[in-house]
């Protein structure tokens, strides 16, 4: 490749040299300023051409690369400007190179496409779809082994409770939060009704800090009264912690708690409230199946505080693709501790099973049309510079 070297007094001048010395097309390698203007390191876009087809995938890493065709504008005389025309290009740039490279690479393993349609089609994102594909060592061999391979490495990522002894036996304190209808009251009464099940109501004690909603301590006292389990109420920290140091003989402790959206700024308050207990507190956030990724990973950020035990999965029964929870759940790290699958306390709660939620996940691929795309639409997945540059997805293990 031939670099060549272009000075001009200011950035913009230095700029009009390289569109007359190389064209329009010239790919910028580097720009600084020197003691007799601004210097601009460029070649010609066919030796570039030239040399990312032999040496693609390093240079597809290479951080300052941008095309000189653009013509400046007024006021642009100053480095800060021309690095953001730089930096604009470099993303189209470098979007339209994954772009190119996808290209190649559906070429050379045609498998690929099937593999990233059959993964966006369950309803992950786009994001983990794009590296489950492009991590596949199974370059050429079928899609349904590049699909196996995918659902095993999910599978290895998920982290669920290996057993409901770890909760009912070990006890502990554990907090139910999350946003408003997703479940914690119904999850906790299933829950309260294993306990009791396994250990005797004695050994159990609920408290809600759901105490100022009308009728909304009702259905946790209910479910108290029928289990012959005692329901505390506390309204502030001082309360909370008179309650857990009365309460401290007890095996297992279940606080329901208020649902609040990840918007609202109690959520803080909640999460402060948990923190300063002398006896720890587990919280489970509760993560409705329904919501979008989106709305999942907005909530588990809001809630996340210093740190979440773990997640329960509510609503299976009424999601169309469970994939969205399983992606968030995936590159938050969150341990599943039990799936909800239904309305009726206690049968609908169960102890999830990685490899068949993976499993459920790709059953319902065939439903989700929006997920759906065509081989032409692809290279865009790819090369999205947010899909790209997700850096969430990179915690998965997929060696
Ligand atoms: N289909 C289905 N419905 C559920 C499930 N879990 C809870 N529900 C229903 O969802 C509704 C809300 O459940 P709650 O347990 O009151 O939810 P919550 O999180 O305590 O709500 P707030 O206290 O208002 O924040 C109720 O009608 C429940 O019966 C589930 O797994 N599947
Ligand atoms: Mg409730």
């Amino acid at each position: 490749m031939k670099v060549h070297r272009f000075i001009g007094q200011t950035a913009r001048e230095s700029l009009a040299r390289v569109r007359e010395g190389l064209g329009p097309d010239a790919m910028i390698l580097s720009n600084r300023s020197v003691s007799d203007g601004v210097e601009i390191m460029a070649c010609s876009e066919e030796d570039y051409i030239a040399v990312i087809s032999t040496h693609a995938p390093p240079l597809l890493a290479t951080p300052i690369l941008s095309k000189a065709a653009q013509p400046a504008s007024e006021g642009q005389d100053n480095m800060l400007e021309l690095m953001t025309e730089i930096r604009t290009m470099r993303d189209s740039l470098e979007t339209q190179l994954s772009e190119m490279d996808w290209i190649g690479q559906q070429q050379r393993h045609p498998t690929k496409a099937g593999i990233l349609k059959a993964l966006l089609a369950t309803g992950l994102s786009p994001s983990l779809a794009r590296y489950l594909t492009e991590k596949n060592t199974l370059n050429d061999g079928t899609v349904e082994a590049g699909i196996a391979w995918a659902k095993n490495m999910l599978t290895r990522n998920l982290a669920v409770l290996p057993s409901d002894d770890d909760v009912l036996d070990e006890g502990g304190v554990y907090a139910l939060v999350g946003p408003t209808g997703v479940g914690k009251t119904t999850t906790i009464a299933k829950l309260a009704a294993r306990c009791v099940m396994r250990n005797g109501p004695g050994k159990l004690a609920l408290i809600t800090t759901d105490s100022y909603r009308i009728g909304a301590h009702e259905q946790l006292h209910i479910y108290g009264k029928l289990l012959g389990v005692m329901v505390h109420f506390v309204k502030d920290d001082v309360d909370l912690r008179i309650a857990l140091e009365e309460l401290k003989n007890k095996h297992t402790i279940l606080i329901d708690t208020v649902g609040m959206s990840q918007r609202d700024q109690m959520v803080a308050a909640q999460i402060a409230m948990f923190s300063g207990t002398q006896v720890p507190i587990k919280r489970l956030i509760c993560l409705n199946t329904s919501s979008t990724i989106d709305t999942l990973n907005e909530v588990v950020n809001a809630y996340r505080g210093s740190g979440l035990a773990g997640c329960i999965l509510t609503k299976l029964d009424e999601t169309a693709s469970i994939s969205g929870a399983l992606d968030v759940v995936l590159r938050q790290k969150l341990k599943i501790f039990y799936i909800a699958t239904g309305q009726r306390v206690p049968e609908d709660l169960q102890v999830p099973d990685a490899r068949e939620l993976v499993e459920q996940a790709f059953k319902t691929q065939a439903w989700l049309q929006s997920a759906t795309f065509l081989d032409s639409e692809l290279p865009m997945v790819m090369g999205t510079a947010s899909i790209r540059r997700d850096s969430s997805v990179k915690g998965l293990h997929v060696e």
